[in-house]
């Protein structure tokens, strides 16, 4: 809502401004730039550089600028004499303090442009005690600090981390009390956006300082995770030299993590590979891409020949762009003649995307980023976002510390966990019956939304009545909390809105995945927390484009829009002039397991690692075994490629490409070219039509670019109708459903209504987890990630994240490292019924008694050697928060 605007006269001229606006700000958009050193528009105003104090009538004392609402009839001046000189007087002062030598540091910095529109030089000298210990990152040299505050003020405000902070009279800038010496070994997550605020270059990227000023930037998406920040990626000499954030984005709104900041560096990393592969008598040869696309062509004919088009199959990229993920889709329908195509929402997130619409009708977030901000309560159940999600993440941490409740579910003690105001630790499994306690003490006490119930609902009654047995004493004994807890927990969700879900994989990896999400959802609908802003229920996806893949129609039962085969083959058919394979496909797992089986003989595998993300890793070694051709198309020779590979087809990196991603909140975002595919590499899109020619089925894939191929997308999924390459391009991300063109986009989803008319209730039964401890596995076994890793470390491996954190480590409560006789740094011998691995331990009381917690990222610890077959009874996605283990100390030398 804009209200009445508000008119004001700065330097004799006539300005209209939003209400509440500042002066400083009003003025900017009036083209009016005031001078300013401490201000950054991602902070609250602090009045402490006084550079851009301006003259209002009558007032006796000048105000800043920054921290001076509007008024209706102000009369303003902003660079009257006595004000400039002011501000020169200011900045030959600050000058002094800054070294004249190495001018390269301020180059293209404001201060730098400060000082040069008023004349003034740096005149002061390096203090070599001034300069901080080395980080991977981040160089800094307090001997260019001003004392503006920008950074202490940026790592409060915006990452929420405090690391630091002034000392004595308020100009020495330092490390908080309490942190260590470097800031390698402080809490500081590495995000970047100290140096990326800081005017005078005092903290830089070390990537800014050796390569000097980017010669050009273009903004694109992060390429790692489901919450999709826009970054500007800067280039010089033809290679990416940094990436900062964008202030406009909606989502990160001028932040970044450490992976989006930092982690681009994979794409020049020496091992890529660039230049395609055959493997001859089980060695790696060098082909040209006719060689390797006609090995890879008549690999998959064989196949097909051998055992028809079910013998063939391909795994799709969530790492890839929507554009790529639509052609895969139609590559195996159309060029193979299968539905045997998946993606890694099978390993992930699939149990959202059934839980949420078999209850609302839609399976994806309800909400957007931007209700964190508008929720009167949050509850993340399953989720680590300060890790994994680190954006969404701080944005958590900052409401809960401006004291909005929160309500964190997870059997560890994860950091927004020390901030909740209730945290419930069940046992690792047990998520429903712990949500089924709840929902029957909301209905018992009463503390339903009746009316919502009543008009949106349906199957209520079924549903109260599945929930008696589940009271919160017998729920308390089986998830291990106490049962006061777990009334306190659903008193305060039910009275406190709107009230905000997010999820993540410690619901949907599990055997009752799919429930567990439905339960969630169930609570919602119980206390009308959907379809209002700031409620919902909100999957935290995981890759930066497995919304996007599974929308798309990499799903061996949905077709594009997550549409079923049987309601939209037609319009498919006609939209591809061609016949759909009429079967069901297999998923990624079943899959791989028909091809331990030999009913699967040749598998396409684009951007994704099963050999070692997949549970069970030796039985899926067997099973890939089995394949007669396996051709993958990725950047790095992957575990998969290692191991069993036939083909290698060198893949564009996520910055040689255009097209779109899809976020976790339904936003649709460009990707854009930042520089040419490395040497002979290709996109995924170029490749696949290449492929598709060799096949005899060139036609369907001859797009002239990614927008070609978005806009047929459009044509079989009414809800992205309204969403183009052009609209993105000037309007930024849009969020589906967006029927039209002049359509605004989706924020918040079910608002007039369900798709099915209501929302449907139904009993959920509890179906426990296989994997059960005892006398020789004792210990359940947790998995899950951590900041500085992304999954298979592809691409965080190859940049200098890993000197931030190097290996995966086992979490382990001190009393159990104790027992086993453990400590700090030793290699723990992890067995479960499946296999074994060995990882160092770190003890620490984050995790309870007897449910340790492995990071899998890293090759080196193979921790899916151990994980087993459970899998979701809905969506097959694996169990892989669950495994019974036994821990023994292997006695060998520490691995530090
Ligand atoms: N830094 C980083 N970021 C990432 C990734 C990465 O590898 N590294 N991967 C991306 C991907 S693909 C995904 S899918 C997302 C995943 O993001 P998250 O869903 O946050 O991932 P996890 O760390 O696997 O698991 C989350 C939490 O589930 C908890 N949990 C385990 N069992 C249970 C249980 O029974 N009940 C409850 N309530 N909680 C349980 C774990 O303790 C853990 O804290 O992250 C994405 N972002
Ligand atoms: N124990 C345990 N195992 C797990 C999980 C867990 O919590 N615990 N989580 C599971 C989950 S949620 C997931 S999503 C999986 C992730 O497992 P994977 O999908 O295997 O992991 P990624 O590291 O994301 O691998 C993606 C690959 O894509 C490549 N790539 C990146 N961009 C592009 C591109 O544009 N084109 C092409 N062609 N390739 C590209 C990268 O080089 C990399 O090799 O792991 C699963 N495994
Ligand atoms: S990099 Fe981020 S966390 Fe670290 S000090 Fe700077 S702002 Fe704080
Ligand atoms: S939060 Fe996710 S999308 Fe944003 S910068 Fe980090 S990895 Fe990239
Ligand atoms: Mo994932």
């Amino acid at each position: 809502m804009i209200g009445t605007l508000i008119r004001l006269r700065v330097n004799g001229r006539d300005v209209a401004a939003r209400p509440g606006t500042m002066l400083l700000q009003a003025c900017r958009e009036n083209g009016i730039d005031i001078p300013t050193l401490c201000s950054d528009p991602r902070l609250k105003p602090a009045s402490s550089c006084r550079l851009c104090e301006v003259e209002v009538a009558g007032r006796e004392r000048s105000p800043c600028a920054c921290a001076t609402p509007v008024e209706e009839g102000m009369e303003v001046a902003t660079h009257t004499p006595a004000l400039e000189d002011f501000r020169r007087a200011m900045l030959t002062h600050l000058a002094e303090r800054i070294p004249g030598e190495d001018p390269a540091r301020l180059a293209g910095k404001p201060f730098r442009k400060l000082l040069d529109a008023y004349g003034v030089e740096p005149s002061g000298t390096r203090k070599p005690e001034a300069k901080q210990p080395e980080h991977p990152y981040l160089d800094v040299d307090l001997s260019w600090c001003v004392a503006c505050g920008r950074c202490v003020r940026i790592c409060d405000e915006v990452q929420g981390q405090n690391i630091w902070t002034f000392t004595g009279r308020g100009a020495d800038l330092a490390l908080a009390p309490g942190l260590s010496p470097g800031l390698r070994e402080s809490a500081c997550v590495s995000c970047g956006a100290c140096a990326d605020t800081c005017p005078t270059g005092a903290i830089e990227d070390v990537s800014r300082l050796a390569a000097g000023l980017p010669e050009r930037w273009v903004r694109t998406t992060c390429p790692y995770c489901g919450t999709g920040c826009e970054m500007e990626v800067g280039v010089k000499g033809g290679r990416i030299t940094e990436a900062r954030p964008v202030f406009a984005s909606p989502v990160s709104r001028g932040h970044l993590c450490v992976k989006g900041r930092y982690g681009w560096g994979f794409s020049d990393a020496p091992d890529r590979i660039t230049e395609p592969l055959i493997r001859r008598n089980g060695v790696w040869e060098p082909a040209t891409w006719d060689e390797a696309l006609a090995a890879a062509a008549s690999a998959l004919q064989q196949a097909r020949r051998a055992g028809g088009p079910s013998a063939v199959g391909v795994l799709a990229s969530s790492r890839s762009t929507n554009e790529e993920n639509y052609l895969t889709q139609k590559f195996a329908r159309l060029a193979l003649g299968t539905n045997n195509v998946d993606c890694c929402a099978r390993v992930c997130h699939a149990p959202s995307a059934a839980g949420l619409g078999q209850t609302f009708g839609t399976g994806a977030a309800t909400n957007s980023y931007a209700d964190i901000e508008r929720a009167g309560l949050l509850m993340v159940v399953g989720a680590n976002p300060t890790e994994n999600h680190p954006i969404v993440g701080a944005r958590i941490r900052q409401r809960a510390r401006a004291g909005v409740p929160l309500i964190v579910i997870d059997p560890r003690r994860t950091e927004l966990a020390d901030l909740a105001t209730i945290h419930l630790a069940p046992r690792p499994g047990t998520n429903l019956p712990l949500l089924q306690a709840m929902a029957s003490l909301i209905l018992g006490e009463g503390l339903t939304d009746p009316a919502f119930l009543a008009a949106r609902t349906e199957g209520l009654e079924a549903y109260a009545a599945s929930l008696r047995e589940w009271t919160p004493e017998r729920v308390g004994a089986l998830c291990g909390i106490e049962p006061e807890a777990i009334r306190r927990a659903a008193r305060l969700y039910a009275t406190t809105g709107p009230a905000m879900i997010f999820h993540g994989l410690g619901v949907t990896e599990q055997r009752q995945g799919t429930d567990g999400v439905a339960a969630l959802a169930h609570l919602a609908l119980l206390t009308g927390n959907v379809g209002i802003p700031g409620a919902g229920v909100n999957p935290l996806r995981g890759q930066n484009n497995v919304q996007g893949s599974a929308q798309m129609g990499c799903e061996p039962s949905r077709l594009t829009g997550y549409q079923k085969l049987a309601q939209s083959r037609e319009i498919h058919a006609q939209v591809w002039g061609a016949e759909l394979p009429e079967e069901p496909g297999l998923n990624a797992l079943e899959m791989i397991d028909a091809a331990g089986e030999g009913r699967l003989k040749a598998l396409l595998v684009i951007g994704y690692d099963p050999l070692l993300s997949h549970p069970g890793a030796r039985e899926t070694a067997e099973n890939l075994n089995g394949l007669e051709a396996l051709i993958v198309v990725d950047l790095f020779l992957t575990e998969t490629a290692k191991a069993f590979g036939t083909v290698f087809l060198p893949a564009a990196s996520p910055f040689e490409k255009e097209g779109t991603y899809m976020n976790g909140e339904r936003r649709v975002q460009r990707v854009r070219q930042v520089v040419p595919p490395k040497g002979g590499s290709r996109t995924d899109m170029a490749i696949l039509a290449a492929l598709a020619e060799r096949l005899g089925a060139g036609q369907p894939f001859r797009h002239p670019d990614a927008a070609a191929v978005w806009d047929e997308a459009r044509q079989v999924w009414p809800a992205i109708a309204g969403i183009s390459h052009g609209r993105l391009d000037q309007e930024g991300g849009l969020q589906w459903p967006c029927p039209a063109e002049d359509h605004p986009g989706t924020p918040v989803l079910h608002a007039g209504g369900f798709p099915g008319g209501r929302a449907a209730f139904r009993p959920l039964g509890w179906t426990p987890s296989l994997e059960v401890t005892n006398g020789e596995f004792p210990f359940l076994l947790n998995t899950g990630r951590s900041l500085f890793h992304f999954n298979a470390a592809t691409m965080t491996g190859r940049t200098r994240n890993r000197e931030l954190r190097a290996d995966d480590e086992l979490e382990l409560h001190p009393d159990d490292a104790a027992e086993l006789g453990l400590s700090a740094g030793d290699p723990v011998h992890v067995q479960s019924r499946h296999g074994a691995f060995t990882l160092r331990t770190r003890p620490t009381d984050r995790v309870r008694r007897g449910e340790p917690f492995a990071t899998f990222h890293a090759v080196a610890a193979y921790v899916n050697l151990a994980t087993g077959p459970g899998r979701d009874t809905v969506t097959g996605t694996p169990e892989y928060k669950v495994t019974a283990v036994n821990l023994r100390a292997t006695g060998d030398a520490k691995v530090m």
